[in-house]
């Protein structure tokens, strides 16, 4: 509200705890450009390019809803006198959704200085009799839930594993949520062929922000038997990513961690022909490691890190 000329904030949905009357939040996106008329509309013909980074879409990688926040804060406070965010604000729609979870996150933060390793949602409906140790917790895994390979390799059917995909694909109210945003952001851009959907270019760019593993990774993630259409044009934007960060690890997720199916990222491409990619950011070195970085870190280490690579990122989406 600050920056009315620059900002709207979209309510994109409600959390499986407000879904069911019992506290909860407001699923919530910002739409961040020099705003004319027809920018920042849930609509997926946009004047201008978009540019979408997500973050804590699993609750405890508490540092990637804190670069979100950093990032709103430097474009709002940057334009009109940081000359690289001016320009960037008067052609390109930036949005960014800090925190996808936000019923997980809460969970993480009822530890207070010990923090709780809650890395799904909220959900107990399937999950109800699960202690709530790291190894057995409640919720659904928003990055094991989307009808892109749903059920496919490294997702779990137990409902306390930290995998668990879920009772059926898209079941979640957060995972809903997030894709009819995007297929409001977004038009779809795909060719034919199911494991190749690819579209003619990689215009518009999704970032999702995890940790922690210092890699960049794109699609698919589901498997490496395949590449996507896309591949060279993807890898390369992904090396230039992992330069700027300092010299990460880039690939398909099973070729530098692991396979996943069901993740937003894959179906971000697989549904939409939109570039995407996945950031682990972190650890750095002592209390800059883990889940719960001493908070200086994100000021020291992270965001030097993660400011390039947004704006970087940002330039592609166009
Ligand atoms: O396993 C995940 O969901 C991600 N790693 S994390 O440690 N943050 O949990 C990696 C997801 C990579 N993308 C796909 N497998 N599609
Ligand atoms: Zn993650």
């Amino acid at each position: 509200s600050t920056y009315p000329t620059l900002t709207s904030v979209v309510d994109y949905g409600d959390s499986w705890r407000k879904t069911q009357g019992s506290g909860g939040y407001d699923l919530r996106a910002i739409c961040i450009t020099k705003k004319n008329s027809g920018d920042c509309a849930l609509s997926p013909t946009a004047p201008k390019p978009r540019f979408f980074v997500m973050g804590q879409l699993h609750a405890r990688e508490i540092t990637t809803g804190d670069m979100a926040y950093r990032w709103i804060d430097h474009l709002t406070q940057g334009y009109g006198t940081d000359a690289e965010v001016t320009a960037l604000l008067d052609t390109t729609e930036v949005w960014v959704v800090p925190i996808a979870n936000p019923d997980g996150v809460n969970i993480v933060q009822q530890g207070g200085n010990t923090p709780r390793y809650q890395r799904k949602n909220a959900n107990t409906t399937n999950g109800s009799n699960c202690s709530g140790t790291s190894s057995s917790q409640i919720g659904i895994d928003l990055n094991r839930n989307t009808d892109s390979h749903w059920g496919g390799e490294g997702t779990s059917s137990n409902p306390c594993d930290q995998t668990y995909k879920g009772p059926s694909a898209n079941s979640e109210v957060e995972t809903k949520a997030l894709q009819a945003l995007w297929r409001n952001l977004y038009q779809d851009r795909r060719g034919t062929g199911t494991t190749d959907p690819a579209p003619a270019d990689t215009t518009g760019v999704v970032i999702s922000m995890h940790s922690y593993s210092n890699l960049v990774l794109f699609p698919w993630g589901w498997t490496t038997s395949y590449k996507t259409g896309n591949d060279a044009a993807l890898r390369g934007m992904a090396k230039d990513m992992a330069t700027i960060a300092g010299g990460w690890q880039y690939g398909q997720p099973g070729e530098v961690l692991y396979n996943a199916a069901g993740a937003t990222d894959d179906w971000v491409y697989d549904a939409l022909g939109t570039a995407s990619f996945v950031w682990e950011i972190g650890p750095g070195s002592g209390t800059c490691s883990g889940f719960f970085p001493t908070f200086s870190c994100q000021t020291s280490t992270f965001w030097p890190k993660v400011k390039p690579m947004l704006l970087y990122a940002a330039k592609k989406a166009a």
